[in-house]
């Protein structure tokens, strides 16, 4: 049974494809700014309910991360609940799911415009793209902007700056840092934070991830020990739902701040982490640097360079949110999600 009542965002769509197998969610929440626009996100998933739940968080995350990115777009996200794993599925019927999305976004016809999320990247926006004008993030031979990998990842170099400076510390050079996720974002990371004079510490599901970050110095922690390993910053750059209440007890770290959507899973895990002092970038900020990509270079006119001085922008944006959190003495968290309601006023 979907949860109608706990939500405050606009739509949800929920949509089942017989011949494909595919169940696709687009969950719209918030056009007050603009267009509702959010990721593509191709998994399996336990049941639809859980497809929704997931929809629906990111949509509200990427409301948030438009607004305190003074982006003119709403907030919205897919999600395609796949019959099996990606990697199990044939070009073939991976082309019919795509071709059923861009159906959906036609039907949707701009309250709602995707980009590449968990599962899809620029060559599937590239083919939502020869079906319908929605689709942000083609590749640069498809007359695109590419992978917005390379600004998110500068984005989270700049809020780990912010947060380890909140922490009391005056730079990188010493420190430990925790990467979880060694992806087109996460390893971009790991080795922005080595060349600052960190001290690496790498996880991945996928070793073979690791390995050239280990030859370059960095230390390998199993997958399953990320939130029992002491570290200065943990950057979650893998999944969301990283940190529940239990974890935030004692996760052994001093900051938190990673690619990752929804890195804490509730906001008792929030309360608890700012409780003992732990600085937590808000995600929706630090990651913030793929929609500035994407929006910056596909709405705005923006070229590479214009994207980069943006991007950076995100530093300056965290010292405010930690000094009004400072302040009001409440939790970051709380004081940027305030800061982007406010602008999400009609
Ligand atoms: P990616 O798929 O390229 O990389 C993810 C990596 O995490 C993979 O190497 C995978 O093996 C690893 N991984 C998965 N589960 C893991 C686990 N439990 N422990 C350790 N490693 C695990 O993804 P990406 O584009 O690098 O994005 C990383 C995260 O940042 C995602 O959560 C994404 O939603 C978020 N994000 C990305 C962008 C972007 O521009 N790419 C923008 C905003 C947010
Ligand atoms: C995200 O940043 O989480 C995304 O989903 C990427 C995105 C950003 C803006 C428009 C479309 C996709």
């Amino acid at each position: 049974m979907i949860d109608t009542q706990l939500w405050d965002g606009e739509m949800t769509c929920v949509r089942h494809d017989e011949r494909t197998g595919a169940t696709f969610v687009i969950a719209l929440h918030s056009t007050t700014l603009g267009p509702a626009a959010g990721g593509t996100r191709a998994m399996t998933y336990p049941s639809v309910d859980e497809a929704v739940a997931d929809a629906r968080r990111l949509a509200h995350a990427m409301s948030l991360k438009m607004a305190a990115a003074d982006l003119p777009m709403g907030g919205g996200k897919s999600v395609i609940m796949l019959p099996e794993p990606r990697a199990k599925l044939d070009d073939g019927q991976w082309r019919d799911i795509l071709s059923v999305h861009a159906h959906n976004l036609e039907l949707l016809n701009g309250s709602y415009w995707t980009g590449p999320d968990v599962g899809t990247g620029s060559g599937d926006m590239d083919v939502l793209a020869r079906v319908t004008r929605f689709a942000f993030g083609r590749s640069v031979t498809a007359g695109g902007p590419g992978s917005s990998a390379e600004a998110t990842a500068q984005g989270v170099f700049s809020a780990i700056q912010a947060s380890v400076r909140e922490a009391g510390e005056s730079g990188l050079d010493g420190l430990r840092v925790l990467v979880q996720g060694l992806g087109a974002v996460g390893s971009r990371v790991a080795s922005l934070v080595a060349e600052a004079g960190a001290r690496l510490l790498v996880t991945d599901v996928d070793e073979a991830r690791c390995e050239p970050h280990v030859a370059a110095g960095a230390r390998i922690v199993p997958a399953d020990e990320v939130t029992r390993t002491e570290c200065d910053v943990l950057a979650p750059c893998a999944t969301g739902g990283v940190i529940d209440t239990d974890i935030a007890a004692t996760l052994p770290v001093r900051v938190v701040a990673g690619a990752a959507n929804n890195i804490l899973t509730t906001d008792e895990a929030e309360r608890v982490l700012h409780e003992r002092g732990i600085i937590v970038a808000p995600d929706f900020i630090a990651n913030g640097g793929g929609a500035i990509h994407l929006v910056g270079r596909e709405v705005l006119g923006w070229s590479a360079s214009d994207v980069l001085a943006r991007t950076a922008l995100i530093e300056k944006a965290l010292d405010d949110v930690f000094a009004s959190a400072r302040d009001q003495r409440i939790s970051p968290l709380r004081a940027a999600a305030a800061r982007a309601v406010a602008r999400m006023q009609p």
